[in-house]
């Protein structure tokens, strides 16, 4: 079984002191404890981030990747050997912005991944600019008269791209988030968890309190198979009015299951039919 001194590493903290990644880590590491999670069975991916940072604070197979990369580097070690459990770290500028192109189309073939995007709405590492997730008229050091461009809302998006669940938590409440974290990767298909996560340093406006004050929690009667519903939720946003909970849930063969070569064994554990190439390079010449 994982205990916690088993996740322990040498490594000296780096996150701002009351950094929301502190919270994704608690919740991360209880995770991994949980549902004993080792290097035999699952890797971490991250981007280049604070986000990123957190696979020096885990002693568990990581990969950390080129900013906006973590999520290819994800599927190609999903291909490779789909027993792994595969957990993605990546932030609202990693995900959304340089990554925006793979976080699509991983939704749409709906890749057995969890991807815990660490939406803090600011890039944190490079001390402070709008991201794609910072609201209208948001100042920082990159739009000092206020952002002139319009948010993405992490959750619709996946909704629309096709992710087969959406859910959102925050770094806050680590019962929450561990629970949230632990749905997320038995899922089989592409999971998106939108952490809402304070950077405390550079957002001044998305703050501990901001949250505390406007977040609620889906109850019973809300039904996440239903994708209009769930569509019309995720862009809920506003005083009293941020829902957290999972969002959307469907059943969907993912793509490593849909694969015939895939299904009987994982890649690594195939015979090449072909031990000798040369013929196949003459082919082409
Ligand atoms: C290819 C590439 N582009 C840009 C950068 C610069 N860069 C590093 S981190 C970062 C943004 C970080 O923001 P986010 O992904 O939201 O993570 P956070 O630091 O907030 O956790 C950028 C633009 C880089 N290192 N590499
Ligand atoms: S800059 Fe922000 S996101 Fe990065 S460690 Fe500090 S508080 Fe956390």
């Amino acid at each position: 079984m994982t205990t916690a001194t088993d996740l322990n590493t040498n490594c000296p903290m780096t996150f701002c002191p009351g950094c929301g990644n502190f919270g994704i880590w608690g919740a991360l590491k209880n995770a991994a404890i949980q549902e004993n999670w080792n290097n035999s069975n699952t890797v971490l991916v991250a981007g280049i981030g604070c986000h990123g940072h957190m696979v020096n604070f885990l002693r568990l197979n990581a990969f950390e990747g080129l900013h906006g990369r973590a999520i290819p580097v994800a599927t190609g070690i999903k291909l490779v050997n789909h027993k792994l459990n595969v957990v993605v770290l990546t932030g609202d500028g990693d995900a959304l912005a340089e990554g925006g192109n793979h976080f699509l189309h991983a939704c749409r073939r709906n890749h057995d991944l969890t991807v815990l995007l660490h939406d803090n709405s600011i890039y944190g590492l490079t001390t402070g600019q709008t991201s794609p997730t910072s609201p209208d008229g948001f100042r920082s050091k990159s739009t000092p008269l206020g952002n002139p461009d319009h948010p993405l809302h992490p959750l619709s998006l996946a909704i629309a791209a096709g992710a087969s669940f959406v859910a959102r938590s925050f770094a806050g409440d680590i019962l929450h988030l561990t629970e949230t974290i632990i749905a997320a990767t038995r899922h089989q298909g592409f999971s998106v968890v939108d952490i809402l996560q304070p950077c405390i340093t550079f957002n001044k406006e998305y703050t501990v309190d901001f949250y505390r004050q406007n977040i609620y929690h889906l109850d019973n009667n809300y039904n996440p198979s239903d994708k209009h519903a769930a569509f019309a939720k995720s862009l809920e946003w506003g005083p009293g009015q941020i829902p957290v909970g999972i969002i959307y849930q469907e059943n969907r063969p993912s793509f490593e299951s849909a694969l015939p070569q895939l299904r009987d064994q994982p890649l690594i554990a195939l015979e090449p039919s072909v031990k000798n190439i040369s013929a196949l390079y003459k082919k082409y010449q």
